[in-house]
């Protein structure tokens, strides 16, 4: 069984944990892992250049997660981190002294660095650093060119015009907590940039392409502007199911509510399924899982022709995520 999923960091990483888990027990190989094969098409528009070096949130968070070294409580970084670089770093008063690069981390940009300088494409280099980690998937960035998310934020100062400026997404996202209002978001580089070798291929040689809880607008939204990607999908044999990121009228985690607004789109469950659009009409999905907090929208949304169901998503622990993948593939007769 062939799976894809289209993924940014933290809640796409926890989504994948769990669909493995559930392939494991559904579809062992008999040496503890799975006979299907997943790929990961990951994110790269919060990536950046830091004191010199390549850092790529979402493919470390995945690589991390999937890899067993996540630091538990934040979701992304590595456990048992220590940060005695970047406090050395900020006496400098160099970088960004907000986003916080860990030592153990910094081996990983410093290692994707190297390999980057020597003429590695970023896919090439994240096989690389996944022989280390492990992590049970096919890990492949959206492209091997640099997509940048900046964000067109206005310093509300009262002369006029107000004046605008664009600032990286990570900058507006750590460092502001997404509380800076957002005129739009620019993918910085998305003119040049084509899907990386296999990306393609895994939305269209695939069982079923998975959208998790992940950002809809900067990172889901962002492999989606890539030339190519949308069409692929809609031409795709595989169904295409997404989860839900907000349940009850609110982002689960991170601050999908403040993208979604930016783009004039109602934080709630069916408002991101339509901001996705129904394939049938033109759109990307054949159907959406949504909590049982929004079972309310099932119909409306079923009598548009919506393949819909409401089962709680909540990511607690890896059984229930696993339950949650199995439940969006099973809305697609893809359960394994
Ligand atoms: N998120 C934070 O809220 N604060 C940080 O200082 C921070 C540092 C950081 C370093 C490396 C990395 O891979 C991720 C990091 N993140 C941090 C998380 C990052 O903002 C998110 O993973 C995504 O970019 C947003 O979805």
């Amino acid at each position: 069984m062939r799976i894809t999923v289209l993924s940014g960091g933290v809640g796409g990483a926890r989504f994948t944990l769990g669909l493995l888990a559930l392939l494991r027990e559904r579809l062992p190989d008999g040496s503890g892992g799975t006979t299907a094969e997943v790929t990961v098409v990951a994110n790269t528009g919060d990536d950046m250049w830091l004191h010199g070096v390549r850092v790529c949130p979402d493919l470390d968070t995945l690589m991390y997660t999937l890899g067993g070294a996540v630091h538990p409580g934040q979701g992304w970084g590595r456990r048992e981190e220590t940060r005695r670089v970047s406090t050395d770093l900020a006496a400098y008063d160099l970088g960004w002294d907000w986003f916080t690069l860990g030592d153990l981390d910094l081996a990983t940009h410093l290692a994707r660095t190297q390999l980057l300088r020597e003429g590695f494409t970023l896919s090439q280099v994240t096989d690389r650093l996944c022989r280390r980690w492990q992590p049970g998937v096919r890990l492949v960035p959206m492209s091997d060119h640099e997509v940048e998310t900046h964000v067109l934020v206005t310093d509300d100062d009262g002369t006029s015009p107000r004046p605008e400026r664009l600032m990286h997404f990570e900058e507006w996202w750590v460092r502001y907590r997404a509380s800076l209002p957002a005129l739009r978001f620019v993918q910085v580089g998305l003119e040049g940039a084509v899907p990386a070798p296999g990306v393609l291929a895994a939305l269209t040689e695939t069982d079923v392409v998975l959208l998790p809880p992940s950002n809809p607008v900067v990172s889901v939204g962002t492999i989606l502007a890539l030339p190519g990607v949308r069409a692929a999908l809609a031409g795709s044999p595989a169904p295409v199911v997404g989860v839900s990121p907000i349940v009850g009228g609110a982002a689960v985690r991170g601050m999908a509510d403040a993208c979604l607004r930016t783009l004039g789109v109602e934080t709630s469950a069916a408002a991101v399924a339509r901001h996705y659009g129904l394939r049938s009409a033109g759109g990307l999905l054949d159907a959406w899982l949504v909590d049982t907090a929004d079972s309310g929208c099932v119909l409306g949304l079923a009598g548009q022709g919506w393949l819909v169901s409401a089962v709680p998503t909540l990511m607690t622990d890896v059984a229930a995520t696993a339950e949650i993948a199995a439940q969006a593939l099973a809305l697609v007769g893809r359960e394994p």
